[in-house]
């Protein structure tokens, strides 16, 4: 057996119960495959075992009072997964699903996204099961404060710089931001995604979104096509979600659909974002609620089904396996040509064995959606430097930073042969420059 397929096999069976975290080393490590087992040094260095084991996991007690008195208690995790080329970054997740494998996967991807950025970024997650739905606003600053009363000790501006994910956005990173601050009494880029007020940066709401289609319009560009007058679906409604969809709407596409995690709307006219994002942004309401503002739009239970509805492009920016085997068929048999994954491992392997079987032009999130962390790093800079850059500077550089993305996969993927096929490329591209700085800084 080879080397890879080794270290795949013990690392599954020392790390039993963790199914996203083996699907994410599985899909990683078996398109790493023939480019590490034609490298015998990384054998030597023993490079994988040290890739798929995190540097450190911090799994703590969140202990907070609702708004009737009632003790909760929660897990927060954190898990430094590789500081091999900078300080841990990564996003924070409050969803009710949050594990240690959920994060574990996540930690493993930001690796080697973060190396993709090109930006000095080493890679880690963190979380907690806690549900924000339907929390008062003291709730949710409550919850924040214990949270970071514990992760202040783990974090750090040279260390660990956590940013938001699914359930954290710039109001919770303000709560855990003047939770920090106010436990170690220093005013540092501890957090990405901060309010612009106090050091966050212009662009980063848009980025991870703005960036994917970034990425996905140079794809097609080079592939002589554009994303002008292509029907688009783009799943979930939040953060990322809205801004793919503004920026395909901005680059010509027409947005039909948008979903959240009970179900999908379809509007045939294209999606009048002003609507959603009173709703999502404002309001934060369900996205049934489109129907009442834009007649001719059908909502529809189940959020899976807007995998049937017809079109050019897909853009998965809700969760993790949102889009099995069966969706991928859908979407292929409907004529979909090209799939841009804003968010982390929405796609199933079975779905993206179709969507490469089939020729779609399909990118992984950890290049698709690395915009998000790229602004993120670039906050970073702007913070250190104590200054602040205009939002066209960074929109410039986000952009700048999403075809560098795409040129570097393409390449590494033609160079091994498989031209087109972004998961290879972008494997090997986002591992090289990790395993290169480790095999050089020693068994560490
Ligand atoms: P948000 O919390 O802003 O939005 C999440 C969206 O996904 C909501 O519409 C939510 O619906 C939906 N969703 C969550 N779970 C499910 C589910 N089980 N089925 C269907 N829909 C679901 O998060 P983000 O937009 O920030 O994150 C979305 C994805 O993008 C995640 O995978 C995240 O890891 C990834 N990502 C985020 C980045 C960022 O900068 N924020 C950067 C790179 C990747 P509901 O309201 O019903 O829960
Ligand atoms: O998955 C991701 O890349 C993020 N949630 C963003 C991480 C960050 O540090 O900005």
């Amino acid at each position: 057996m080879s080397y890879t397929m080794k270290v795949l096999e013990k690392v599954i069976q020392q790390n039993p119960n963790e199914p996203e975290f083996h699907q994410a080393i599985t899909e990683t490590l078996t398109s790493l495959q023939p480019f590490v087992d034609a490298h015998p040094e990384y054998e030597r260095a023993g490079i994988l075992e040290r890739l798929c084991e995190p540097e450190r996991v911090i799994i703590f007690r969140v202990p907070w009072v609702d708004d009737s008195g009632k003790v909760h208690v929660n897990k927060g995790y954190r898990v430094q997964f590789n500081s091999a080329i900078g300080p841990y970054k990564g996003g924070i997740r409050f969803h009710p699903s949050v594990s240690l494998s959920i994060i574990k996967f996540l930690g493993f991807e930001q690796v080697l996204k973060n190396s993709l950025t090109g930006l000095p970024m080493g890679g880690g997650k963190g979380g907690s099961n806690f549900d924000p739905k339907g929390k008062s606003e003291r709730e949710i600053m409550a919850f924040c404060q214990s949270f970071m009363t514990e992760l202040y000790r783990h974090i750090g501006a040279d260390t660990d710089v956590p940013a938001g994910d699914i359930g954290v956005g710039e109001r919770e990173v303000g709560f855990l931001y003047g939770q920090y601050k106010r436990i170690v009494n220093s005013f540092t880029s501890v957090l990405t995604g901060k309010g612009i007020s106090y050091g966050g940066s212009l662009t980063r709401t848009e980025a991870t979104g703005y960036g994917l289609v970034y990425l996905l319009d140079e794809m097609l560009r080079q592939h002589g096509n554009s994303i002008e007058n292509k029907t688009v679906v783009v799943s979930g409604s939040g953060n990322v979600a809205i801004f793919a969809a503004e920026k395909a709407q901005q680059l010509g596409g027409k947005v039909v659909a948008l979903s959240d995690s009970n179900g999908f709307i379809y509007d045939p006219e294209g999606i009048d974002l002003s609507v959603v994002k009173e709703i999502k942004l404002i309001k934060r309401g369900r996205i049934y609620e489109y129907t009442d503002y834009r007649k001719k739009a059908v909502y529809t239970e189940g959020s899976r089904g807007i995998w049937g509805i017809k079109c050019d492009i897909a853009l998965p920016c809700a969760t993790q396996n949102e889009l099995n085997g069966d969706d991928a068929r859908e979407l292929v048999k409907n004529g979909c040509f090209a799939v841009c994954e804003g968010a982390n491992m929405p796609s199933t392997s079975e779905a993206i064995k179709v969507f490469l079987e089939n020729k779609v032009l399909f990118v992984p999130g950890k290049a698709a959606n690395a915009g998000g962390v790229a602004v993120s790093g670039l906050e970073m800079s702007q913070n250190a430097m104590r200054t602040a850059w205009t939002f066209e500077k960074i929109d410039r550089k986000l952009k700048e930073i999403m075809i560098n993305i795409y040129n570097n996969i393409a390449n590494v993927a033609k160079e091994v042969g498989q031209e087109d096929n972004f998961v290879v490329g972008a494997n090997i591209a986002g591992f090289k420059k990790v395993a290169d700085a480790m095999l050089r800084q020693g068994i560490v």
